[in-house]
């Protein structure tokens, strides 16, 4: 579902580019340091601990947002061949037992391409369900919820319906009418706003020529006749909105609904830009009349809608990336994300002061000269911040998606290791052929902090 629905009419083949990052080699000195590796997850703990405050990370939810953590590292939870509790409960393994044979443990519903979003959260959210012990394994028990945007006809409209499925039974628990929107592409977001432990869901999406940011907080009702899953509209804690910005762009190659109707839309991000504990949320807009990408971080709470911390415009590029955030250390930290110019394929990396939304380098051209003009397909896919080297400082991992030839083999997407600090290049490399949609997933092989292997897919 991550997928455009134009794809298997494609005559594009997808292609899996596994690019082998030979640091070691290229850095034999690095072979003989004998300081302790440092990941970067390290040094936020480390850096956590000589200040009063820990900063957010991620909420420990299982899947809290599309990319999980503000670095975007879609780091899964632990597996092996070996992992799994045997007889014993499944709370108590260590490790998760990687699935060799998948079988389909159930469909919910009938929408075709299951969500709208480009991303499916995973939930525990067992604090907020109102119920009666006779009933408690049948409402949810130990179970987790995904949460789901799916399409629905209302009265000759389509209507964008927030819905909580139960992981086991995949029970319709709750949903809201979001009402007439443009087709929700930005994955909802779970964050306990007022740190109750009942989580919120946040969904931003374009209707009415505005872009909209609704906090959810769901009350789960469940008898022994089951869930009562309707009537939800006064889960509604605020909505905020612009109507001057809007998360989707009506320009991309597929937006005609012949197509699939895919404008090109951001993944929303929650990180913590002051470092003082809670999360924020930073939105990679558009201004509807300049067609500046447009960075807005709003401070959450669950009593009111918020008023923007900062906005900051950006002057290059049609299009903004997903936005990530790199915590340089306790009182740094870096909103980081690109944009790409529609008419030429040109990019640009933008290093944004997470506390005040200050421009620290314009925007650092990436020199894509490639030309190629069918940019960008679904999204543009946005930093993944990790560590790469030896110091503690994250680095970043840029995709460049553009692919000039098209099917022919001699052009395909790029991906680049750099600083920080001051944007210079570690390394780079080209897939063998075919367009990105989505970032790489970045891998420690070896288990030395440093990340050693970049997996990504291009079609
Ligand atoms: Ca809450
Ligand atoms: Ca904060
Ligand atoms: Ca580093
Ligand atoms: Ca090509």
């Amino acid at each position: 579902m991550l997928y455009p629905r134009e794809h298997s009419s494609n005559s594009r083949t997808a292609v899996l580019v596994a690019g082998l990052m030979l640091f070691l080699s290229a850095s034999p000195l690095l072979l003989h340091s004998t300081s302790t590796p440092t990941t970067f997850l390290d040094s936020e703990v480390q850096s956590s601990e000589t200040g009063i405050i820990d900063p957010w990370t991620d909420g420990d939810q299982p899947w809290p947002q599309a990319g999980r953590t503000p670095d975007r590292m879609s780091v899964g939870p632990a597996h092996s061949s070996s992992g799994g509790a045997g007889t014993d409960v499944p709370a108590n393994a260590s490790e998760l037992l990687t699935v060799i044979e998948p079988v389909v443990n159930w469909v919910y519903g009938s929408y075709s391409i299951g969500t709208d979003a480009l991303g499916t959260p995973i939930a525990d959210l067992s604090d907020q369900i109102s119920t009666e012990s006779a009933a408690a394994e049948r409402c949810g028990g130990s179970s987790l919820f995904t949460v789901l945007i799916q399409t629905v006809n209302v009265g000759g409209n389509d209507h964008s319906f927030l819905r909580i499925i139960e992981g086991e039974d995949s029970s319709l628990v709750w949903e809201v009418d979001l009402g007439a929107t443009e087709i929700v592409k930005a994955s909802p977001l779970v964050v306990d706003l007022d740190e109750d432990g009942k989580q919120e869901i946040l969904v931003v999406y374009d209707a009415g020529a505005s872009m909209h940011v609704d906090a959810w907080s769901p009350s789960l009702e469940c008898s022994v006749t089951g869930w009562s899953s309707g009537s939800n509209s006064g889960d509604l804690l605020w909505t905020y909105s612009d109507d001057e910005l809007r998360i989707s762009s009506s320009e991309g190659p597929y937006t005609s609904n012949l197509l699939g109707g895919h404008k090109p839309t951001t993944q929303p991000l929650l990180a913590d830009l002051d470092l003082d504990g809670d999360a924020e949320l930073v939105i990679a807009a558009i201004d509807e009349i300049s067609g500046d990408p447009v960075v807005v971080a709003l401070p959450l709470s669950a009593g009111s809608a918020p008023t923007s911390l900062w906005e900051s415009t950006l002057e290059d590029g049609s299009h903004p990336s997903d936005p990530a955030f790199a915590q340089m250390d306790d009182t740094t930290g870096y909103v980081m994300l690109t944009t790409t110019e529609a008419s030429s394929g040109a990019m640009w990396v933008w290093k944004i002061d997470s506390q005040t939304g200050d421009q620290k380098w314009g925007g650092l051209s990436l020199m894509n000269l490639d030309g190629d003009t069918d940019v960008p397909h679904i999204r543009l896919p946005g930093p993944v911040i990790t560590n790469l080297d030896d110091d503690s400082t994250p680095e970043m991992v840029l995709t460049i998606p553009t692919d000039a030839d098209g099917a022919s083999g001699v052009d395909g997407a790029e991906y680049r290791g750099l600083e920080i600090g001051d944007g210079s290049e570690l390394w780079s490399f080209e897939a063998v052929n075919g367009f990105a949609d989505a970032p790489p997933i970045v891998i420690d092989t070896d288990a030395d902090g440093k990340r050693d292997r970049v997996c990504g897919v291009t079609w």
